[in-house]
C-alpha cells in the first residue's frame, strides 16, 4: 500500500538500524519485543537467526526499519560465510547500530569482533547491555562503565525478559533517526514473504526440540503453500546433512516428526487464521553447509 504523502507529518523520521552482537545475546528478543509480534525466531541455542530479518517499526512521528541479523561467529563452514555477510550487508544500510551483548558473558573474542566491525563505521551506535537478571548490581555498573569507555552515544543496561520501558527505547532510538517520509506503509511489519516465516517457525521448532547438531545442520524449504479460503495446506522439505540424522529426527514411529508438524501447524495458524495442513518431507543433502550450490538453492542469497 503506498503511503499517502499528504498524510506523513513535517517532521517525520525514517530509517534502518542493525541489531548485531554475538549470537544467543538476544539480538531477536528485542525486535520481537519492539514489533509486539514474532518476527524473528528465538531459541536458547546461538546460531538461531541466520538471514537478515526485516521488522517495521511505524508511528504518527516516525519508521524505524530493524535489521535482525545472524550472530557473529567464526567461519567453519560456507553457511556462516553467508551470515556473516548478511550481517555485513545491513550494518552497511544503516543509519544507526544497535549493539547488544549478554552482561553474563561480555566482553568475549565475538564481542570485540562485532565492536571492531562496527567501529569503522560513521554512523552512531548504541549499546545494549542484556541479560542483567543474570549478574548482580556490582558487575552490571562495571561492565556498563567498560562499554561506556567504547565510543557508544548511549548504553543501556536491561533485561529483555523482564519489565522493559519500550517506549523509551524507542525514545533514545528516534533521537538517531534521520529525517525521511516513511519507506514502508504503516501496516507493514515486514517485507518477507509468508514462506519465509513458515520457515522460520518449522526451523526455530527443530531448534527448540533437538539436541546436539541436528539443528544446526538442517533447513526448510517450502515447497507448495496452497491458499484455500477455509484452509492452507503447504508442503515442506527439512533438509539434513547425513542419513543417520533422519532417524532422530523422524523418531520412532514417527513420533518426533509427528510432534514438530503438530507444533508448526499450531504457530502458522497463530499467522494466517486458517487451518492449515502442513506436510514435511525429510531430504539429505550432504554436507549442505559447506556448498554454494546448495546454500544459494536453499534460499541464502
Ligand atoms: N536470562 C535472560 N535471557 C534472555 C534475555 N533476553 C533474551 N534471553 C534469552 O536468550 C536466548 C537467545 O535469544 P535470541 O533473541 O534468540 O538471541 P539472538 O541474539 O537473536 O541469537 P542468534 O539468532 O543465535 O544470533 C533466548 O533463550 C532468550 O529467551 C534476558 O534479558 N535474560
Ligand atoms: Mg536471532
Amino acid at each position: 500500500m503506498p503511503v499517502s504523502e499528504s498524510s506523513i507529518p513535517k517532521n517525520f523520521k525514517a530509517g534502518f538500524v542493525s541489531i548485531v552482537g554475538k549470537p544467543n545475546v538476544g539480538k531477536s528478543t528485542l525486535l520481537n519485543l519492539i514489533l509486539k509480534e514474532k518476527i524473528s525466531i528465538i531459541s536458547p541455542k546461538p546460531q538461531t537467526t541466520r538471514q537478515q530479518v526485516k521488522g517495521i517499526y511505524t508511528d504518527a512521528e516516525k519508521q524505524i526499519v530493524f535489521l535482525d541479523t545472524p550472530g557473529y561467529v567464526k567461519s567453519r563452514y560456507e553457511l556462516h560465510e553467508k551470515m556473516r555477510k548478511y550481517l555485513v550487508n545491513s550494518i552497511n544500510d544503516s543509519d544507526f547500530i544497535i549493539f547488544i551483548t549478554d552482561a553474563h558473558k561480555f566482553p568475549t573474542e565475538y564481542d570485540e569482533e562485532v565492536i571492531k566491525l562496527i567501529q569503522k563505521l560513521k554512523v552512531p551506535k548504541i549499546a545494549i547491555l542484556n541479560k542483567i537478571d543474570l549478574v548482580d548490581q556490582e558487575k552490571c555498573q562495571e561492565q556498563t562503565a567498560l562499554l561506556s569507555t567504547m565510543n557508544f552515544e548511549e548504553v543501556i543496561p536491561l533485561s529483555l525478559i523482564q519489565q522493559v520501558d519500550v517506549d523509551n527505547l524507542l525514545e533514545i532510538f528516534s533521537r538517531f533517526l534521520p529525517y525521511n517520509p516513511p519507506f514502508y506503509s504503516p501496516d507493514d511489519v515486514s517485507d518477507l514473504p509468508l514462506r519465509f516465516f513458515v520457515q522460520e517457525i518449522i526451523r526455530e521448532k527443530i531448534f527448540l526440540s533437538y539436541r546436539d547438531e541436528l539443528p544446526y545442520a538442517s533447513t526448510v524449504v517450502v515447497e507448495n503453500y496452497n491458499d484455500f479460503p477455509n484452509k492452507v495446506e503447504i508442503a515442506a522439505n527439512i533438509w539434513l546433512e547425513r542419513d543417520s540424522q533422519k532417524p532422530i529426527l523422524i523418531g520412532k514411529n514417527g513420533e518426533n516428526i509427528r510432534k514438530l508438524r503438530q507444533a508448526s501447524e499450531k504457530e502458522i495458524h497463530t499467522i494466517v487464521g486458517k487451518r492449515v495442513k502442513l506436510e514435511l518431507w525429510v531430504k539429505i543433502k550432504p554436507n549442505w553447509r559447506k556448498k554454494k550450490n546448495s546454500l544459494k538453492e536453499f534460499g541464502y542469497i
